[in-house]
């Protein structure tokens, strides 16, 4: 099994000016990625409702494309609610933001990440509850998405982004703790990048736990216009025999059609 490709597409307004290559339009995004050449595409919706179910199948299928995956942070972009939260009430809204994401994505085969929802520590509640917080949710959610067939996927974020777990050690040792067998680890390079000590040893750190990846450069730009080293990169990916989704979670820049190209440049170079 080789690493395949995928690209973002949000469809979130209040994401605008976020690391996304397409937006708004499903349509014009899968026949860019079809023509491209990318195996998948990973969509960013405001809510499960608004994960259009059955264009996506129409369109991936008329594309010969997967949804590689879901993202769940419009719970905290729109909301502010999220899993590690002082009050319950955000904490619960969060957990069923979610679960209804879990669901919708599995009627397309696809797994929910879970990013910015899993929030950060502050005012009365401690790193250590917070974990606990979190613990308890991906121990539930992991299992729901069990009955929906697919993994739950968790994404360590860099320390301007959350307070929780920054490092792939740190996150290694976390899902020690939990009960669930079915949460796997998204490694993001733009989050390794500012972490740690080298991507390629994160990467080993992770090893079979990865279950996702964003490929993306050291600037949050598109794979190949920043100073990531792709070829220790590629190295590590494949010592651990990873073959999931590299997917380009990345700024439009110069603009969406550009990023999509670079990134499936770097992805052919490099993963392919
Ligand atoms: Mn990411």
């Amino acid at each position: 099994m080789s690493i395949k490709s995928a690209v973002t597409i949000s469809l979130v307004k209040e994401a605008e000016g976020g690391p996304f290559v397409f937006w708004h339009n499903l349509a014009a995004a899968c026949a860019k990625a079809a023509e491209l050449g990318y195996d998948a595409v990973e969509v960013f919706a405001p809510n499960a409702d608004a994960i259009p179910v059955d264009e996506l199948r129409q369109l991936t299928q008329q594309h010969n494309l997967k949804v590689a995956a879901v993202g769940t942070g419009g719970g905290w972009v729109i909301h502010k609610w999220h899993l590690s939260h002082s009050d319950a009430a955000s904490r619960d809204n969060a957990k069923n933001f979610i679960r209804s994401i879990i669901d919708t994505g599995g009627q397309l085969g696809a797994p929910a990440i879970i990013g910015s929802m899993q929030g950060r520590f502050e005012g009365e509640v401690s790193q250590e509850q917070a974990k606990g917080y979190l613990r308890d949710a991906l121990n539930e959610l992991g299992e729901h998405a069990k009955t929906a067939g697919v993994p739950l996927v968790y994404e360590p974020l860099n320390r301007y982004e959350s307070n929780l777990m920054n490092r792939a050690e740190d996150a290694v040792t976390f899902l020690g703790t939990l009960d669930t067998d079915n949460v796997v680890i998204l490694a993001d390079l733009f989050h390794m990048n500012i972490e740690e000590g080298t991507i390629a040893d994160g990467l080993r750190t992770y090893g079979k736990h990865i279950g996702h990846v964003h490929f993306v450069d050291s600037n949050r730009r598109p794979a190949g216009c920043g100073h990531m080293d792709y070829s220790a990169i590629a190295s590590a990916l494949r010592e651990i025999s990873y073959d999931k989704y590299a997917s380009a979670e990345a700024f439009p820049w110069p603009d969406s059609d550009s990023a999509a190209k670079a990134t499936i440049d770097a992805f052919n170079q490099y993963l392919a």
